[in-house]
């Protein structure tokens, strides 16, 4: 019998992680890729020392109640840990780590993709070049937003917020303004080109894009509804490479189709990989697959982030990422 701690893996990951794992510990890869949902969770928590899970495992309150329950550790590969009940874990004892850093880059890259496709209407143009509906060059077609010049308004300010502010400010000579409780210093904000706003409000009202850098809490649950769409700008534009539960979706559905603001850029939805139908049926919004870390050199840094964690914890040492 093997001596070395059980990890179950709930979802594939990329090759050279899968063989430190395998090499490291008595790893169950999840060959076939299929989430293992909530009994297959259950099953993990009762016969596995740890589990090294995603975003696509729902480790509930009910989950991490299975009993017996063998598991002692939660090697999240992510930043986000929205899907895990932290406070039930902490309570249960388990320890809970995520894999901050390594995805900042990748993640800011692809809000300022998003930022560039939903302005430039790259998306609505693929589409027309696809179907075939193209008749050619004319100086009033497609016409999109300037970006260069602009202001980016940045919800929370955190690393992947900081890494954007970089981007807009020294790429795009964009002029950038945030809200955030907890505050960079201001000779941090200086270099990034930032200024801070005393209110979400302020934010809303004055920036051209708004981009949410903030982690999904109950407090901010659907921060983007209604009436805080109807503050931003009618040619304003929204972004989000943080949660889906951060946006009220219906409600940006209407303001969308009602010209309340000029366009939406979504990385992130409500009930992935459920997208609201109204959403879909919308040519001024650009969806995509919660690609933000997804590019090889980071899902194998998440990886080997995860896996730190995971040998530290059964070293018995400090966690370099504990969430709880
Ligand atoms: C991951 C993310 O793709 O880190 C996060 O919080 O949203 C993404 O980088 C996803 O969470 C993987 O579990």
């Amino acid at each position: 019998m093997s001596t070395r701690p059980r990890v179950v893996v709930t979802r594939r990951l990329p090759q050279p992680v899968e063989e430190e794992l395998s090499r490291d510990f008595d790893a169950r890869l999840n060959r076939d890729d299929q989430p293992l949902g909530p009994d297959g969770l259950k099953e993990a928590l009762q016969t596995a020392d740890a589990l090294l899970c995603t975003v696509t495992d729902r480790l509930t309150a009910e989950v991490l109640g299975a009993e017996p329950r063998r598991a002692r550790m939660l090697a999240n590969f992510g930043v986000g840990f929205n899907h895990i009940d932290v406070q039930t874990a902490k309570h249960l004892g388990l320890a809970v780590s995520n894999t901050p850093d390594v995805l900042t880059e990748a993640t800011a890259d692809l809000a300022i993709t998003l930022l560039l496709m939903v302005s430039r209407r790259t998306g609505e143009g693929e589409r027309h070049v696809r179907s075939g509906s193209w008749t050619g060059w004319r100086p009033t077609h497609m016409l999109g937003s300037q970006v260069s010049g602009k202001v980016l308004g940045l919800v929370g300010m955190g690393r992947i917020a900081r890494a954007v502010a970089r981007r807009a400010h020294h790429g795009f000579g964009m002029r950038v303004i945030f809200h955030d409780p907890y505050p960079p210093s201001p000779a941090e904000a200086a270099s990034l080109g930032a200024e801070p706003r005393a209110s979400l409000d302020h934010v809303l009202e004055e920036a051209d894009f708004v981009s949410l850098h903030c982690p999904a809490t109950p407090e901010t649950r659907h921060l983007m509804n209604r009436e805080r769409l109807g503050r931003m700008q009618r040619s304003s534009f929204l972004i989000n490479t943080a949660r889906g539960d951060v946006v009220d979706e219906a409600a940006l559905a209407e303001a969308l189709s009602e010209g309340t603001i000029a366009g939406a850029a979504l990385d992130v939805f409500e009930k992935e990989p459920q997208v609201s139908p109204q959403l879909l049926s919308l040519e001024n919004v650009v969806l995509l697959p919660h690609l933000g870390s997804a590019t090889h050199e980071t899902r194998i840094a998440m990886g080997m982030r995860a896996l730190e964690n995971l040998r530290l914890f059964f070293r018995g040492a400090p966690l370099r990422d504990p969430v709880t």
